[in-house]
């Protein structure tokens, strides 16, 4: 098995988590996001779009990481042993792609522009509707341990990634009040698949992006409070 990937991105480490908890061994090119672009030929031979995460099994290629996510629960089965059973089953779907539609791209309209330095008009109402987002997680996380059920599953291979990222990014989970996602991703900080997959150029430093969400918090603060 050949893994085509991106060091911390979404849909790649999402796969990496799943086949690391699985503990499949497998061979891997490691690309940065101009390589990707630069359409190499052994990714387009698997990928014709040249993106990543791409995956060759043997004679099998698969891409679109929901795609892999779903052949490699297949192959290795799903994760967690209560899973199976139908209610634990829907929720994991029905949570999964919860992220897929709403928590990611929920996530990334509030935080790319900030990121990018980009001028925003609606960036509090971006902000507000994120927030309902991290409301909503920190309800599920109200239930159990886990996003979904009381193992760890598919749905936490999905929102690891991108809590790990929104904190990198300087959101303050335990500051904003959401105490159950922060205990989430402090727990989850050394399970082996999280400490095998983290970036390792993050660890020990900061994102020069950081203090820019800190400082639009404080501003909406402001705004919020001078509203009252
Ligand atoms: N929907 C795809 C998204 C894949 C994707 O866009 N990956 C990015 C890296 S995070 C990429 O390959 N970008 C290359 C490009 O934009 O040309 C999936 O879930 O796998």
């Amino acid at each position: 098995m050949h893994l085509f990937y991106r060091v911390s991105s979404l849909p790649s480490w999402r796969v990496q988590i799943f086949l690391s908890e699985k503990g499949v061994q497998y061979d891997s090119t490691v690309y940065t996001i101009a390589e990707v672009k630069s359409k190499p030929e052994a990714l387009l031979k698997v990928n014709p779009r040249s993106r990543v995460p791409s995956l060759k099994d043997g004679d099998v290629d698969i891409y679109e990481s929901m795609a892999i996510l779903t052949y490699l629960e297949q192959k290795f089965g799903a994760l967690g042993p209560s899973i199976t059973e139908p209610k634990a089953r829907a929720r994991v779907l029905t949570r999964t792609h919860e992220i897929l539609n709403y928590f990611t791209d929920v996530a990334a309209a509030f935080v790319r522009p900030l990121v990018t330095g980009q001028k925003d008009a609606d960036a509090f109402k971006k902000y507000e509707e994120f927030v309902v987002e991290l409301k909503t997680w920190e309800g599920y996380l109200n239930d159990a341990n886990y996003v979904a059920c009381s193992d760890f599953s598919l749905t936490d291979t999905m929102i690891l990634p991108d809590l790990y990222t929104l904190e990198r990014f300087g959101i303050d989970f335990e500051a904003l009040g959401f105490h159950k996602i922060h205990d989430y991703i402090e727990r989850n900080r050394s399970r082996p698949s999280i400490v095998e997959t983290f970036p390792k150029e993050w660890l020990g430093t900061t994102s020069p992006h950081s203090n820019k969400i800190a400082l639009f918090v404080e501003e909406y603060t402001k705004y919020k409070n001078g509203q009252q």
